[in-house]
């Protein structure tokens, strides 16, 4: 399979790193989008942080998917479809597929093209005999997929790694009302991350090798690489904490001295102590995550959660 096979959606938005720099890094706060942490680089330090002893949420997803697989397959019942938003967890869908009754075709959704066709492929070789339909799309916005088989069974929408909690809770909306549009009649099966000790939460997001700090500074050296600004990473650190009003993890990158950083004929300004806020990760309550996804007309189902409930998987039933 090459990319000549994934499903392309023409609606599919081009984001704008520049303008999105542009417009960020001259708002009254300072912001970068969180989007732009996944170039190559940046998309290898998050499979680093995965592995990290600190960042508890992918081994604590992919226990509690594993324990709970005969359950979540039985669930789905015979020639169901998985659509995943986002195609980064393999390892995780595998689990489901092994488990599941005959499943019938699997729909990885991605912004990336090139992204999608490596992991099809992969996954095509250890699935020889499964349907594998990529499609390049970006998720939060509205799309098409391809029309259901004939003969297929519940479509069966997966969403892992609290990718959710990366959102605004008007974008969670959002997206719960674009999934409940794809997934009509069938169901959705979603990681959460949950509230928990603010000190394990703060551990997960300051990892003692630093690479959550490499990973965030990525985005200044994406920004130098592709667009030609003048950031010194040495002079801005990595922040990372836990802002308990909001139940979110906040990061930025905090100016450790007053500067100016140069991109072409412009120059920003930084105070010292000045930060870029990078990236909201939210942390739910089973109440709240459920209240968001009734919203958008879904129906809870089971949770699970692992012994120490740091994380979640929820089997939420889609609109009729
Ligand atoms: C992808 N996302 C769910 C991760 C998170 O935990 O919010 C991204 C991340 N940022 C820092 N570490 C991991």
């Amino acid at each position: 399979m090459s990319e000549r096979f994934v499903v392309i959606d023409k609606n599919v938005a081009r984001s704008d790193f520049a303008a999105d720099v542009r417009r960020g890094l001259t708002a009254p706060r300072k912001f970068l989008l969180p989007i732009y942490f996944y170039d190559a680089l940046g998309s290898a330090l998050f499979d680093a942080i995965c592995e990290l002893p600190e960042y508890y949420p992918t081994r604590t997803e992919f226990h509690i998917l594993q324990r709970h697989a005969a359950e979540i397959a039985a669930l789905m019942g015979p020639r169901a479809e998985v659509v995943e938003f986002g195609a980064g967890s393999l390892r995780k869908v595998r689990l489901l597929l092994d488990a599941m009754q005959a499943p019938a075709r699997y729909l990885p959704i991605d912004i990336s093209a090139q992204h999608l066709a490596q992991s099809a492929v992969e996954l095509q070789r250890a699935y020889p005999g499964l349907d594998v339909q990529p499609v390049a799309a970006d998720y939060t916005q509205r799309l098409l997929l391809p029309a259901p088989l004939p003969g297929a069974g519940r479509r069966v929408g997966f969403f892992p790694g609290s990718t959710i909690g990366n959102f605004t809770p008007q974008e969670a909306l959002h997206f719960f009302v674009l999934a409940g549009q794809l997934l009509r009649g069938g169901a959705l099966l979603l990681g959460a991350d949950l509230v928990k000790d603010p000190g394990v939460l703060h551990a997960a997001y300051n990892d003692a090798q630093g690479v959550t700090a490499q990973f965030n500074l990525n985005l200044l050296a994406r920004a130098n690489r592709e667009l030609g600004t003048e950031f010194d990473l040495a002079k801005f650190w990595h922040s990372a904490f836990y802002n308990a009003p909001q139940s979110r993890i906040e990061m930025h990158l905090v100016s450790r001295e007053r500067q100016q950083v140069a991109w072409g004929r412009d120059r920003f300004e930084f105070e010292e102590g000045e930060a870029i806020h990078t990236e909201n990760s939210y942390k739910f309550t089973t109440e709240g995550l459920h209240a968001l996804a009734m919203d958008a007309g879904f129906r809870p189902g089971p949770v699970w959660t692992d012994a120490g409930r740091l994380f979640s998987v929820h089997w939420l039933h889609a609109p009729a």
